[in-house]
């Protein structure tokens, strides 16, 4: 027994993740549940450090040193299952099991439970950085108990992305706690990339901007306040030109946006907790109208009106549409955040979010200079009531509402759809209403159904009696 690590489970992920290890001096014990994929890395990258090469799971268990540490990179769902029920099987109290798939959080508390019960620590991690990230530095936010952490933490911290001298991995909380997290870190991916995508529509349709000049705005922005790793890859993706037909690659590729469902996850989550998370929403939304494509071919003769013209300053457009997305994208971490402090009180995890914030600004699809503004805002506030309400996003946000407005109006006028900007803006002005249209659905709720309504000038439950007389009586 001489390997510190095993991973199972080698496809894309786990193959980088066992050669990260191996770059950073562990001794990695191999398996996959069929052969080939174990031998093509020891072939392919054998030369990266220590490799224990194993067949069986129980070759695999006896390859590790103890505390046995397994990873599991399996496809989410019922194969992590199976491989879980195999391991622990094998393994010996204290023993950790890591989850390093992209596991739904109910799962990964009902599995906690179930290891803990025969003595084995399972530890629930959110990996995030696709591929490249598994083999250069991923974020990587582990849940389980704490002690598993003591021996695990200092491994998981050598292989993660590191930005300022700190590791982007960090202990999220017990149970299901990391991979919730990830799971809202999707959602906010989803609403950051609808957001984009919004900008890039708008200015191809209300603007007429060539793909190749659309490109530089975002390489361009890429230089400011919105630096991030998904504003580097839309600019390369727009720049992109298709070999065979001579277009840009993305006039080529078929305009319907699959899903795997952490978006989807997220919002349902997110329902019941009763957490408004609009932006994702939208965002989720959006990908499955895009794949609704006979429903769409046949709306394409639909009237769209004709109200308005063009912006014709284009640049000072170009920057409307740049204000707009970071106060929309704004809205979306504050809406993701809430959505995380409400999920950690609800399962007792004591997430903190100023540690989310600075484990995703390296490794993960959502990193940005951005997140550097909000780990500073929960460090100066960390009960922070909405993020839209720290003072450096409070500023950002107000300087950006004029140009947020002329581009919500603007697309509604000509007809282009920009649903995650639309509804990020509704949300703004909800949240800073002094009052809002839920007074008019208590009098309807009391209406029809006697549900009773506060007033706001005396406490206690009211009731009008609308089928009688109309006097109000106390409920
Ligand atoms: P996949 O999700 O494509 O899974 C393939 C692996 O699962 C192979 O090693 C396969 O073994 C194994 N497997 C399957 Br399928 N069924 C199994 C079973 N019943 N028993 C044992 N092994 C089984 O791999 P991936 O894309 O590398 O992702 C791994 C995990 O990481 C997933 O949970 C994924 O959601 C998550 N994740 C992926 C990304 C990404 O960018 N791809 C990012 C973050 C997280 P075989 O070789 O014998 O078929």
């Amino acid at each position: 027994a001489r390997a510190q690590i095993g991973v199972t489970g080698l496809a894309v992920m786990g193959s980088n993740i066992a050669r990260n290890f191996a770059r950073n001096g562990y001794t990695v014990a191999l398996h996959n549940r069929s052969i080939g994929k174990t031998d093509a890395l020891i072939a392919e990258h054998g030369g990266d450090g220590e490799f224990v090469r194993t067949e069986t799971m129980t070759e695999f268990v006896a390859a590790l040193e103890r505390p046995r540490r397994v990873l599991i990179m399996v496809q989410a769902g019922a194969a992590t299952d199976s491989v879980i029920e195999d391991l622990a099987n094998l393994m010996e109290p204290g023993d950790i099991i890591i989850d390093g798939g992209n596991s739904l959080y109910t799962d990964t508390i009902r599995r906690e439970k179930a290891m803990s019960d025969r003595g084995l620590n399972f530890v629930g991690a959110g990996i995030s950085g696709g591929e490249e990230g598994a083999l250069n530095g991923p974020s990587i936010m582990p849940g389980g108990p704490a002690e598993s952490y003591e021996s695990l933490g200092p491994m998981l911290e050598s292989i993660a992305a590191q930005v300022d001298g700190e590791p982007c991995c960090t202990h999220i909380g017990a149970d299901g706690s990391g991979h919730f997290v990830k799971m809202v870190h999707n959602g906010i991916e989803y609403a950051d990339m609808q957001l984009i995508g919004e900008a890039y529509d708008l200015m191809r349709k209300a603007l007429d901007l060539p793909v190749a000049d659309i490109a530089g705005v975002y390489r361009q922005w890429n230089t400011g306040d919105l630096d991030s790793y998904l504003i580097e890859i839309t600019a390369e993706v727009l720049a992109q030109v298709d070999a065979a037909t001579g277009k840009p690659l993305v006039d080529v590729i078929v305009d319907a946006a699959g899903q795997k469902g952490t978006g989807r996850w997220t919002v349902k989550s997110a329902l019941d907790l009763g957490i408004p998370v609009t932006g994702i929403g939208e965002a989720v939304f959006a990908r499955a109208l895009s794949s609704a494509g006979d429903q769409r071919k046949q709306a394409q003769g639909l009237a769209s009106g004709a109200l308005a013209a063009a912006p014709t300053d284009k640049d000072a457009f170009v920057d409307d549409i740049k204000n707009a997305l970071y106060a929309s994208k704004v809205v979306a971490y504050a809406q993701g955040f809430d959505q995380i402090k409400a999920g950690s009180v609800e399962y007792g995890w004591d997430v903190k979010p100023g540690d989310l914030a600075t484990i995703w600004r390296g490794g993960c699809i959502i990193r940005a200079k951005f997140l550097n503004r909000i780990r500073e805002a929960y460090a100066e506030n960390p009960d922070l009531p909405s993020l839209l309400l720290a003072p450096y996003f409070r500023d950002a946000v107000e300087n950006a509402v004029d140009s947020w407005r002329r581009v919500v109006s603007t697309a509604t006028l000509m007809g282009i759809p920009v649903p995650a900007f639309a509804s990020s803006l509704a949300y703004y002005d909800g949240l800073r209403a002094e009052r809002l249209p839920a007074a008019l659905i208590q009098g309807q709720r009391d209406f029809f159904g006697a549900h009773t309504y506060r007033r706001t000038d005396k406490d206690g439950s009211f009731h009008t009696l609308w089928s009688g007389d109309r006097t109000e009586i106390e409920a």
